[in-house]
């Protein structure tokens, strides 16, 4: 158990301090940041992502779509952002990480923020404490 335990930790830290987790996760925001590509998200283009997920436009992304999005998508974040776990994000479950993401209602979401968040998720969901 202990030696399970030891092992998600260390597969965690590894994860998390890679160098490439980071040029994963710039490369995510690039994806996302286009319409402008400004350096900031916008709900706008949080929304394009969400529905780009939800190919069959029912306002629920299953794990399947959410799976088929990028790198970021398959590192099993899947968990952290179906908040009250159903198998399902919502509209509203995308909405809650966006502004955990930005930190308050309206501030901008930048790269650093959105790295920060993805970094600080990577803990969580590696059992290393965010
Ligand atoms: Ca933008
Ligand atoms: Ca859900």
């Amino acid at each position: 158990m202990l030696r399970i335990i030891a092992m998600v930790f260390f597969a965690g830290m590894a994860l998390s301090q890679a160098p490439d987790f980071e040029a994963l996760a710039a490369q995510s925001f690039a994806r996302v940041d286009r319409d402008p590509a400004n350096g900031v998200i916008s709900t706008h283009e949080l929304d394009a992502v969400f529905d780009s997920m939800d190919s069959d436009g029912n306002g629920e992304v299953l794990r399947e779509q959410f799976t088929q999005g990028d790198g970021l998508a398959s590192l099993g974040f899947f968990n952290y952002f179906d908040s009250n776990h159903d198998g399902v994000i919502l509209k509203s479950e995308m909405d809650s990480i966006r502004l955990r993401m930005c930190g308050a209602e309206g501030s901008p979401l930048t790269r650093a923020k959105f790295v920060r968040f993805y970094a600080a998720a990577l803990a969580a969901i590696s059992g290393v404490g965010a």
